[in-house]
């Protein structure tokens, strides 16, 4: 079995600038920079079967690069329970256009469709009952966080392992955009 998603991974260099930013909030679980992507469609957990299909329907996607810029701050959570602090994505119709045609692959190789709506975002943290005034802190400090714009050349199949440290993402399969 595999837990997989598929997502796009960050340039070292913006990684290595977003870890540098992550201090500062009591008991968050920062995520390390080699871990840091962006999930274009959690697909969960399933059998090599089903993952073969998935990557068959993958490779047949044809799209085109384009730029990507990351800016902003946002949390996941009901206000005083945040469980998920995250860097945002400047609007991109390619962004979305790409993601709609993963979607449709991941669906035609056999998986049920996703019925939430897309947010792209990049998780910096997670987080359990968190210091409310240093999390406040940390956005008002960072809020203006940007980075890129940076090229997106591919997207990638990832396998998602549990660690002590939290999931680490492997990447399964490089998928081209020409
Ligand atoms: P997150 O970054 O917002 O936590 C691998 O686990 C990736 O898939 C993460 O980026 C995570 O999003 C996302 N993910 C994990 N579980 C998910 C779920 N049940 N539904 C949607 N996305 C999920």
């Amino acid at each position: 079995m595999f837990r997989l998603f598929a997502g796009l991974a960050l340039p070292a260099g913006i990684a290595a600038r977003i870890n540098i930013m992550c201090s500062g909030i009591p008991g968050a679980r920062w995520v390390e920079p080699e871990n840091l992507h962006l999930t274009l469609r959690f697909i969960g957990e399933v059998d090599d079967s089903a993952a073969e299909d998935i990557d068959y329907a993958l490779r047949q996607i044809a799209d085109h690069p384009f730029d990507l810029k990351l800016e902003g701050l946002g949390t996941f959570g009901k206000h005083g329970k945040e469980h998920s602090l995250w860097i945002g994505v400047a609007p991109s119709p390619e962004l979305a256009h790409l993601q709609a045609k993963i979607e449709s692959a991941v669906v035609r190789s056999g998986q049920p469709a996703e019925e939430r709506k897309f947010t792209p975002h990049v998780t910096i943290a997670r987080m359990t009952r968190p210091d409310l005034t240093r999390l406040q802190h940390f956005i008002e400090g960072n809020g203006l966080f940007q980075a890129g714009p940076f090229r997106v050349e591919q997207f990638t199949l990832f396998e998602s392992v549990p660690g002590n440290g939290g999931p680490v993402y492997t990447a399964l399969e490089d998928y081209p955009l020409t």
